[in-house]
């Protein structure tokens, strides 16, 4: 897929249903850990330094954002979990919105799920992915900051977040640095073949 990175925007920060598009376009939400690199994966992948904001406080994204890009696709930006600071009462309430979320979205076709390739899943990675696989959404594990893990050890944390996370043999894992941006054609083929499944019959 070609993006214009100059029509990318974002359409809305929801806190509710009422809220979100009703453009129609096919979405791909991005999960995972506060800090994992979320925000910073979707400006890398539309190629704008400060589209998705990068959080300097961790946790501090507590809505969805949805984001036009360009016209093709819409990338959700979804509340990182694991974040301690927030209140338990806060987390059940955006734990039900991203619920509600995941599991009744028409136009979410596939949810890419950060992990970060230095260390291990944790807890709520795994807890993560098997709700993931429970409701059986499409899901790619990108494992980032790639960048940060000598070349020679890259396949070896891939195997180890495959096993922890007990990963399904078809779903695909890609590791990724938003930095260099490497295999960033192997992941927007990827999404493609997910988002386009619809539009081929
Ligand atoms: N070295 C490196 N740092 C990254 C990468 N992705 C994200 N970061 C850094 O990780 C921190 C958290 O990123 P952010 O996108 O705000 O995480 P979010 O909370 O998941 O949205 C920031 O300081 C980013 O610069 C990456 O691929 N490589
Ligand atoms: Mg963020």
């Amino acid at each position: 897929m070609k993006i214009n990175p100059n029509h990318v925007e974002l359409i809305i920060s929801a806190v509710k249903k009422e809220q979100y598009p009703e453009m129609g376009l096919p979405e791909v939400a991005l999960s995972g850990r506060s800090n994992v690199g979320k925000s910073t994966f979707i400006n890398s992948m539309i190629g704008r330094k400060n589209m998705a904001r990068t959080s300097q406080q961790p946790g501090k994204t507590q809505t969805l954002n949805f984001y036009n890009i360009d016209e093709q696709l819409i990338f959700v930006d979804v509340p990182g979990y694991g974040y301690a600071k927030v209140s338990k009462k806060q987390r059940e309430a955006f734990g039900k919105m991203i619920e509600m979320y995941l599991t009744t979205r028409e136009e979410l076709k596939l949810v890419i799920q950060l992990v970060d390739l230095r260390h291990p899943p944790t807890e709520d990675d795994v807890l993560m992915y098997d709700y993931l696989k429970h409701f059986e959404i499409p899901t790619l594990i990108v494992a980032t900051k790639e960048d940060k893990v000598p070349k020679g050890k890259v396949q070896k944390h891939i195997k180890r977040i495959k096993q922890d996370l007990d990963m399904d043999p078809s779903d695909k894992i890609i590791s990724y640095s938003s930095l260099s941006k490497n295999k960033q054609p192997e992941i927007w083929a990827t999404i493609d073949a997910f988002i386009g499944e619809d539009t081929t019959e």
